[in-house]
């Protein structure tokens, strides 16, 4: 028995694990007191660690269908088979013909991170899609336009802020998002304990609610609308930080947003966000004069039909009170791995639509398309329709809109390829499967969610236990894929990929006189990289050019990956500090505060604020045992139920199982009665195979400026059904 490190893979917050090891397998994880970011916190799907690595239910191998069944096949034959189909396929239509789907996991392995966006590089397709469009996109999009760059996020100080205003998250039971937060529970409690303040804007008293100083329950779906109101609050009642709390110089469009706020007096707006006046101006003043305050915005702002010009309010209330990176307000973290800061200049800005996709002429967001579009761009036959399909760690047939649609059209693709540990309502239509090995298996560094955090660290976990004799790494799997996408073969030695893309990186590093490597001999960096897997040589020399880096020996005592190595618990990189000047990147090189597009979006908003649903909506929740559409197995209290408020059962007679029909389909599910949920409101958890939520929705609502999929405040119907005759 021994102990190994290991971050867990399975949520944004990062924790440290302790692993206990007996022989070749986990038995055991509890959280590393140690570790520099966690110190110790562990959630009970953390806990279940050893039952996720070991799960029976995972793919030990690769599958191959043949004469029509998916069967078991050595990794040669499942790569033979790639070569063979996918190689038919970019003979005869090219890269551009394959569409690649990739899901929520990518942002927590090594392989997601690096390997990925390779293959879709390789392909040079435009038909990219991915979870972001069902999910963060919205919040992109608003920072590209704020800042010009969508992935400048800011994230709330949590550990010094005084006022804490989250709307649309549930950190409770989620362990937050799109702000890296080991302990999130913890953190609030703290902030309690400091004499701090806690908001929680929600249709749903949600155990975040719950906890909360003042709990706000909008009707879903309007959270752009209250906060243009707040917007408003704050001009006419005066309450705009002087000189924005510091930061006045780097803002443009404050007077545009003040007068497009006119509009939303709360007057106006309460009905239909179905709270009061006066909670809004108490909101607005109460976020004005706090010492320091965060507003942090998540799904339930997001997956709505305004998600992106809510994403964009919640920053304009931060910028207008003065909390725009200042401690206590949010911040910018800057990750060990991002581009080591240049001097501030300008940049191209932020565009959307530069190709649009084929059927619908969806524009492109970030390079990508709607998820709700990967089904038509299947089935819908003509030039340019996909011809093969990469799905790497999704499950888009339960997870996005109208999944009955889709999995037809995955049966009708000519080539479907999977990277995915698991056979489930998406990979079964795959003709194969390569499955990842298990997390105990693979490397583990935070490329993405370091960028997320709320405390600058950096931390490396090699895997810790070996790889089976045989199974790739999904680091290699990957790389296999792109370099039988650049003629190369699946057989070629994958490192090939990693030292192209060290040898591309390294000279454009030593072009730019403004690297911390300007003027360097690329082959003698090369040659100062560690021998290992490709990713840790890629890791090395990603420290090392960073932020925190060592520039290859320039900065003595600098990050590389041999100090990570070296310090298993982690690095600490201190608090966040302000660094908005270097962040800045659009055209103005200044907070573009009024976007023309969004503008343009608010006039939509105004529009719709007389149009009213009498009927139930319909929003999401997360269980804390569970994670989209495949831990179900941790077991717990786990419940895939229409949870309804007392009131709107008893006028309706509900009473055990329901019928819930919505624009796209119907589905059975048995209720529970809470008054914990507004009423009017309807909740119901996604990925759930046997009542799947999401077959209610049709797709056709989407966030027009990010693509993004309406999956909260959704109109539905709500009848009893006669248990005796369903059964
Ligand atoms: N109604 C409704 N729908 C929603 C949401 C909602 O709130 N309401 N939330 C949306 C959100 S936020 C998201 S992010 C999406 C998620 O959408 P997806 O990312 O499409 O779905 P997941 O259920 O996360 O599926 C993850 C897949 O990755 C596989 N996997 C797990 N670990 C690994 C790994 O290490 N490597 C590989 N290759 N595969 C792995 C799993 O087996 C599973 O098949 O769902 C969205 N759908
Ligand atoms: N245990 C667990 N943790 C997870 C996941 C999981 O499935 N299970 N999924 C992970 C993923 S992929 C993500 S993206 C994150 C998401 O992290 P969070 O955003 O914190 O996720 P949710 O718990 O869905 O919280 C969304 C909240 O928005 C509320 N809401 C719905 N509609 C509206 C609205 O119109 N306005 C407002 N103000 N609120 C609304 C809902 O009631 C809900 O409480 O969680 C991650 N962590
Ligand atoms: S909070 Fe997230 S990262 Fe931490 S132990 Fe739980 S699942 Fe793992
Ligand atoms: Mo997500």
């Amino acid at each position: 028995m021994r102990t190994e490190l290991r971050i867990c893979p399975i949520c944004e917050a990062t924790c440290g694990l302790a692993l206990t090891i007996d022989g070749d397998h986990v038995t055991a994880a509890r959280g590393d007191a140690e570790d520099v970011f966690s110190a110790g916190f562990i959630c009970p799907k953390g806990a279940t660690f050893a039952d996720l690595d070991n799960d029976p239910g995972r793919l030990t191998g690769p599958m191959v269908r043949r004469a029509g069944e998916l069967t078991e096949a050595t990794w040669d034959e499942a790569f033979d088979a790639v070569a063979e189909s996918l190689g038919a396929v970019l003979a005869e239509h090219g890269g551009r013909s394959v569409g690649v789907y990739v899901g929520n996991p990518n942002a927590h392995t090594v392989a997601g991170a690096l390997y990925g966006p390779m293959v879709i590089k390789a392909l040079g397709t435009r038909n990219v899609f991915s979870a972001s469009t069902l999910d963060q996109m919205p919040k992109q999009v608003a920072l590209g336009h704020l800042f010009g760059s969508p992935f400048a996020f800011a994230v709330p100080d949590l550990d010094r802020t005084d006022h804490l205003v989250i709307i649309g998250g549930n950190p409770l039971v989620s362990n937050g998002s799109l702000t890296t937060a080991p302990d999130f529970p913890g953190k609030l409690k703290a902030l309690r304990r400091r004499g701090g303040r806690l908001t929680v804007i929600d249709p749903a008293r949600t155990r975040t609610a719950a906890l909360a100083d003042w709990h706000l329950a909008p009707r879903p779906g309007t959270d752009a609308a209250l906060l243009f109101s707040v917007v408003h609050v704050l001009f006419d009642e005066d309450l705009v930080a002087p000189d924005l709390g510091g930061i006045a110089e780097h803002v443009t469009g404050v007077e545009r947003v003040r007068e497009m706020a006119l509009d939303f007096n709360p007057d106006l707006v309460a009905t239909h966000c179905g709270v009061e006046p006066e909670d809004i101006r108490r909101l607005a003043r109460e976020i004005a004069t706090a010492e320091s305050a965060a507003v942090y915005g998540r799904i339930g702002t997001s997956t709505v039909e305004f998600g992106t010009l809510g994403s964009w309010l919640v920053e304009v209330v931060n910028v207008l009170t003065g909390n725009l990176d200042r401690p206590g307000g949010v911040m910018f973290p800057l990750s060990p791995t991002a581009s080591k800061p240049r001097p501030p200049h300008r940049g191209r800005g932020f565009q959307v639509g530069r190709w649009h996709s084929r059927v619908s002429g969806h524009p492109e967001v970030t390079s990508e398309f709607p998820a709700v579009a990967l089904a038509e761009e299947i089935d819908t036959p003509g030039d340019g329709q996909i011809k093969a399909l990469i799905t790497i760690a999704g499950n888009p047939v339960l997870s996005a809109p109208d999944g009955d649609r889709l999995s037809k059209a995955l049966d009708g693709v000519g080539f479907m390829l999977s990277i995915d540990p698991y056979l489930n309502e998406t990979t079964r239509h795959a003709d194969v499967i390569l499955p990842p090995p298990p997390p105990s298996r693979s490397p583990h560094f935070d490329f993405v969610l370091n960028n997320l955090a709320v405390r600058n660290n950096a931390r490396y976990s090699p895997p810790v236990l070996p790889l089976d004799e045989g199974w790739p790494d999904e680091t290699e799997i990957l790389a296999r894929i792109a370099l039988l996408v650049f003629g190369l073969g699946v057989h070629a030695d994958p490192t090939l990929a990693d030292e192209q893309v060290i040898r591309g990186t390294l000279t454009k590093e030593s072009e730019d006189p403004e690297s911390p490597v300007a003027g360097r001999s690329v082959d003698e960096m090369i040659g100062m990289l560690p021998a290992g897997p490709g990713y840790e040589r890629r890791l090395d020399m990603m420290l090392r050019v960073g932020p925190y880096g060592d520039a290859f020996g320039a900065e003595p005592g600098g990050l590389t990956l041999q100090r990570l190595l070296d310090a298993p618990h982690g690095i600490d990189l201190g608090p966040l500090q302000p660094r908005l000047a270097e962040v800045l990147r659009t055209p103005s090189g200044q907070v573009e505060l009024a976007p023309d597009e969004l503008i343009a979006d608010a006039a939509r908003l105004r529009e719709s604020l007389a149009a009213r649903v009498d009927g139930l909506v319909l929003i999401g929740r997360r269980h804390l045992r569970s994670n989209n559409s495949w831990m179900h197995m941790t077991g717990g209290t786990n419940r895939c139920t229409l949870q309804i408020h007392p009131d709107d059962a008893a006028s309706r007679g509900l009473t055990d199982m329901v019928s819930v029909k919505g624009p796209g389909g119907e589905i059975l599910i048995p209720i529970e009665v809470t008054d914990t949920i507004r009423p009017g409101v309807v909740s119901i958890p996604h990925g759930w195979g046997e009542a799947n939520v999401n077959q209610l929705n049709d797709g056709a609502a989407i966030d027009p400026l990010s693509g993004t999929a309406v999956l909260n405040g959704i109109p539905v119907d709500v009848t009893a059904v006669d248990v005796t005759a369903v059964h």
